[in-house]
């Protein structure tokens, strides 16, 4: 049972930056200002006053606000009092964001489907044999035929798992292939990509001499390309015949495997990842540019041949239906990818011609896998297209404006994360990191510290500050979560399995309860407090590649911003 947060004074349970923005809220039951003291080693580093604020929409708690940005001083070990109650100690510093990027993408290596998880990479402890080679009691992935029969069968082997299932699905992977991919791209245009090369995963591929970020990348994009249809389209998903139960490795699946039928909206993001892959590959390993590219230009061709073929949202058995009725973002963010990629006038005609095109693609709900068009904005935004400069204007000008709303939202919350809504969606905890994403290109873009320190406050929200206490990402912070939903992280259900590995991020907060157990356990819940740390509740509680990926992209912009 929820029963509020063991400490009564929130913080970052990680760390703040020296130079970055120190805020803190405390749950103090009066209602007029109270003396707050910054300890480290037992010694008071500084004082102040907290300033009352009444209960908030998000979290429902009337609380004090706390700022300590004057303190620089780093160091570990800090506690913030205010009068009985204490927070959890924290360090003023920057060292656990460089941790936290590559922990963070090290997630993908876990989540690897089609090939033994080596004791080498992981430990022991994490080590598991190759799920879904057609090895008994598996059968898939090596020869999978469809739903509804289609007259061949496809080898899907590889890719990731999506998250705590062993379900694998184009629209999700393609945007978490995307946003790891990107988060590369940024960096390398800033010429600081080193931090992601050879050698800072410790993954198979570790020392052959491409960065290991593109080898884990190239993982998923490989599968994506396999998910291709004869005709051009792409299959939505690949996954079980009947949901499993947890817990369970993915080699000992015993279910049958079959593919959805394909869509739009997979040929579109298959389109739009395997162009940004063209590109970013086209210098590592030309022929794969060259494969790439190809399977892209076939699926956007075959994307207009078949402009509305949406997923059926009643397959939902055994896996996610990963349904969506708007294929229009979708064609937006393929055309800017191939555009982006080719310089081609036809992709440019369809760029300039989408109602996405320098409209209000961005908003402050925030981008996920139903929702793609700030995508091809991040890559206009970003990466050099031959569009006119007053257009690419115009796109990056909205970054600003977008983060400009979150902010003023963050500003009227007690525990404040980028996030405009009332309720909190499925996955909110991933909407929060990317539109900390957001945050951070509207920094990139001008330079404004207001940005900054906003991507900042959105860590901040995630690695503690929230009305429920937890650090959200497992391994960080005195409480982080502990049950996240996963078959082979099921320590809970049977000893002989661990917890999730350090670097993962929940699900987070779902005011809508869409599982039994916070169903159960959260009735009434104000939004940011609809979650419980239980590993059956997969609606607030569970972990996947598309959550992650935002955290990655947030991560390691925050350790450049950090380092620099
Ligand atoms: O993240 C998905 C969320 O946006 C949807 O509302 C929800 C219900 O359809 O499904 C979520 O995705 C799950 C997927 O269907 C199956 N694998 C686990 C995903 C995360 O919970």
């Amino acid at each position: 049972e929820p029963t509020g947060p063991s400490r009564k004074v929130l913080v970052d349970q990680v760390g703040y930056l020296p130079k970055g923005p120190k805020r803190a809220t405390s749950l103090h039951p009066s209602t007029s200002p109270q003396p707050w003291t910054l300890t480290r080693g037992g010694a008071t580093v500084a004082r102040g006053t907290t300033t009352p604020k009444p209960a908030d929409a998000a979290s429902g708690d009337p609380v004090h606000l706390i700022d300590f940005s004057a303190v620089e001083t780093e160091g570990e070990g800090y506690v913030l009092t205010v009068g009985e109650e204490s927070s959890f100690p924290f360090d003023i510093g920057a060292s656990h964001l460089g941790d936290l990027r590559t922990d963070a993408l090290k997630f993908f290596y876990h989540q690897r489907s089609g090939t033994p998880i080596e004791a080498a990479h992981v430990g022991e402890t994490y080590a598991r044999p190759a799920g879904h080679v057609d090895v008994a009691p598996n059968k898939g992935d090596g020869a999978v035929g469809c739903l509804v029969d289609c007259g061949y069968t496809l080898d899907v082997r590889g890719g990731w798992y999506d998250a705590g299932d062993h379900g694998k699905y184009v629209v999700n992977g393609g945007i978490s292939v995307w946003q790891v991919l990107n988060s590369y791209e940024r960096a390398k245009l800033k010429g600081t990509e080193a931090a992601l090369g050879d050698g800072k995963l410790n993954i198979p591929e570790s020392g052959n001499g491409v960065p290991d970020v593109l080898d884990e990348a190239r993982w998923e994009v490989e599968f994506l390309l396999r998910m291709q249809a004869p005709d051009g389209m792409v299959h939505h998903k690949i996954h079980d015949v009947n949901w499993t139960g947890l817990p369970l490795l993915p080699h000992q699946d015993p279910q049958a495997r079959r593919l959805s039928p394909t869509s739009t909206a997979a040929t579109l993001n298959t389109a739009a990842v395997a162009a940004q892959a063209a590109r970013l590959w086209r210098s590592v390993d030309p022929a794969f540019a060259d494969r790439a590219l190809a399977a892209a230009e076939r699926a956007y061709a075959a994307a207009k041949a078949n402009p509305a073929k949406l997923a059926d949202p009643n397959d939902a058995t055994g896996g996610g239906a990963y349904n969506d009725n708007d294929v229009s973002d979708e064609f937006y963010w393929a055309a800017a990818e191939l555009l982006t990629t080719t310089g081609k006038s036809g992709y440019r005609a369809d760029v300039t011609s989408s109602p996405h095109y320098k409209a209000a693609a961005l908003n402050g709900r925030g981008i996920d896998w139903a929702y793609t068009a700030p995508l091809g904005d991040v890559t206009l935004a970003l990466v050099p297209n031959g569009l006119p400069a007053a257009d690419v204007a115009a796109t990056r000008a909205r970054f600003a404006q977008v983060a400009d709303g979150m902010l003023a939202q963050a500003a009227a919350q007690n525990y404040p994360a980028p996030y405009d809504t009332v309720n909190y969606d499925w996955g909110s905890n991933g909407l929060v990191a990317n539109n900390g994403g957001v945050l951070g290109i509207a920094f990139d873009l001008t330079g404004q510290a207001k940005y900054r320190d906003g991507a900042f406050e959105a860590l901040h929200y995630l690695l503690g500050r929230n009305p429920v206490g937890y650090s959200y990402v497992t391994g960080y912070g005195e409480q982080p979560v502990r049950n996240v939903h996963h078959r082979h992280w099921a320590n809970q259900l049977d000893p002989s399995l661990p917890i999730a590995p350090p670097g993962v991020l929940s699900g987070g907060p779902n005011s809508a309860l869409q599982d039994p157990i916070a169903a159960r356990l959260l009735q009434g819940c104000a939004p940011q407090k609809c979650f419980v740390d239980h590993i059956e509740a997969y609606s607030v509680n569970e972990v996947t590649v598309n959550w992650n990926s935002a955290l990655v992209w947030l991560a390691t912009w925050a350790a450049e911003v950090a380092e620099a």
